[in-house]
C-alpha cells in the first residue's frame, strides 16, 4: 500500500501522541529499544510526506510533521489556549500566539518571529519580496544573531550573523500564549563554531511582545558569543521617524555612506545610509513613527549594546528579497551583546537577554 493510499482522505482529531497524518503511533526504533538518545533518528523525521498527501490535510493539520509516540511526547501539546501550530507563508512549520486581538507568527526556521500583529496594525516589517525557504531566514520580523554578529571576523565564507537564525528549532514548551523554542549544536554546527550549547528562544504575548533568548554552555571549555535580536520595525516614512534614548550614547558607525556630522545629544534621525552600533546602552528605547502614529518602546534586561540600521537606496539594491523602495519604510532596532559586550560564559553556566515590546498610538 503506497503512503497515500494510508492516509486517511480527511485527518479526523487524533490524540497527541498519534501522527496527525496517518493516524498511526508510528513507534519508530529508538522508542522501541527506549533510549531515545542512541540510535538512527526517528523514522517519522526522515519521511517525506508527499504534497499529494499533505493536500489532503485541513489547514490546521498543515506542516505538522509526522511524529511517533516519542517524538510526540517531546513537542509540546497542543492543546494550550493561545498556541497554534500552523505553517507560515512557505509552508513551513510555525507557531501562532493569539492573546487580546494580537497574533504572533513564529517559524521553526531560525525561531524567527515574522510578524506581530496588533489593534495598531503589524509592529514588525517584512521586505516587500520575502523568501520562506527551508534553512534560510526572512528579511523581516526578528532574525537571531548568534553565535557571531556581521560578517566572521577571521572566515568570510563562514554565514554573517552566524547561523542560528537558519538551523531548525524545536518547541520544548507551550503556556498560555507563550512558546519555548530550544536547540543546541550539531555536527554541522561545531563545523562553524566548536562549541556545545544550547540556545532557547521564549515568546510570551499579552499586553507586550516578550522575547527572550538564553544561551547555555553545555561543552568542557568556555566560549565567548555575540548575539542579537535583529528586528525589523515598520516605521512609516523613515524620514519622519526618530529613535528616541541613544542621545550621546557612545557608537561607531559602519554605514558605508553615513550622514556624517549629526547632533548626538538629539534624538536620533535618518538623513543616510545609518548602521550604527551603540554600546553602554539604557535598558529603554523608543521608535516614533510618526507617519503611522505610533510608538513602540523597547525595554531590555542584559543588552548592553543597540544596533540602530537603515540601508538608505544604495545598500538596498544589494541586499536579497528587498524592493528598490523597500528603505522607505522599515528600520533595524537591534537588542544585542556585541563588541567589548561580547557573551563569555563558563561549562555549565548561562546568559539570558530579553526584550520587552510594548506600541502605543500618538494622540490625534
Ligand atoms: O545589523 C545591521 C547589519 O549588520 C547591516 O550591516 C546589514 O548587513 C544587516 O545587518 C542585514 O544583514 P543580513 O545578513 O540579514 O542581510
Amino acid at each position: 500500500m503506497s503512503q497515500a493510499d494510508s492516509i486517511p482522505k480527511r485527518a479526523g482529531q487524533y490524540p497527541n501522541d498519534h501522527c496527525p497524518l496517518c493516524g498511526g503511533d508510528n513507534q519508530c526504533a529508538n522508542s522501541a529499544a527506549g533510549d531515545a538518545a542512541a540510535g538512527p533518528p526517528c523514522w517519522c523525521k526522515s519521511v517525506q510526506i508527499p504534497e499529494a498527501v499533505l493536500d489532503c490535510l485541513p489547514e490546521q493539520a498543515r506542516g505538522v510533521a509526522c511524529i511517533c509516540a516519542r517524538c510526540a511526547k517531546q513537542a509540546a501539546p497542543t492543546t494550550v489556549p493561545g498556541v497554534h501550530q500552523i505553517v507560515d507563508q512557505g509552508q513551513r512549520p510555525a507557531l501562532q500566539l493569539a492573546a487580546n486581538g494580537q497574533r504572533v507568527l513564529i517559524s521553526l526556521t531560525g525561531a524567527q518571529v515574522l510578524s506581530w500583529h496588533t489593534e495598531h496594525g503589524d509592529v514588525l516589517w517584512t521586505a516587500s519580496e520575502p523568501k520562506y525557504e527551508a534553512g534560510k531566514p526572512v528579511r523581516g520580523g526578528v532574525p537571531l544573531v548568534f553565535p557571531w554578529f556581521g560578517d566572521h571576523r577571521s572566515n568570510q565564507e563562514l554565514p554573517a550573523h552566524g547561523f542560528a537564525r537558519s538551523v531548525d528549532w524545536q518547541c520544548v514548551d507551550q503556556q498560555v500564549s507563550q512558546v519555548t523554542l530550544q536547540t543546541s549544536d550539531t555536527e554541522a554546527t561545531r563545523k562553524l563554531w566548536n562549541h556545545a550549547f544550547l540556545a532557547e528562544l521564549t515568546v510570551a504575548l499579552g499586553e507586550t511582545l516578550g522575547i527572550t533568548m538564553t544561551v547555555t554552555n553545555t561543552g568542557d571549555d568556555t566560549f565567548s558569543f555575540e548575539q542579537a535580536l535583529h528586528t525589523y520595525f515598520a516605521a512609516g516614512d523613515i524620514h519622519e521617524a526618530s529613535v528616541h534614548g541613544l542621545e550621546n550614547v557612545t557608537f561607531l558607525e559602519h554605514a558605508r555612506e553615513p550622514e556624517g556630522e549629526w547632533d548626538h545629544t538629539a534624538a536620533l534621525r535618518f538623513r543616510a545610509e545609518t548602521d550604527r552600533v551603540f554600546q553602554d546602552v539604557p535598558d529603554e528605547l523608543s521608535l516614533h513613527a510618526k507617519t503611522l502614529g505610533r510608538t513602540v518602546t523597547l525595554h531590555t534586561s542584559n543588552s548592553r549594546s543597540t544596533i540602530v540600521w537603515n540601508p538608505w537606496p544604495t545598500k538596498t539594491v544589494r541586499l536579497s528579497q528587498m524592493q528598490a523602495h523597500d528603505w522607505r519604510s522599515f528600520c533595524c532596532i537591534e537588542s544585542a551583546n556585541v563588541g567589548d559586550h561580547a557573551i563569555t560564559l563558563a561549562p555549565g553556566t548561562s546568559h539570558e537577554m530579553s526584550l520587552t515590546l510594548r506600541t502605543s498610538q500618538d494622540d490625534p
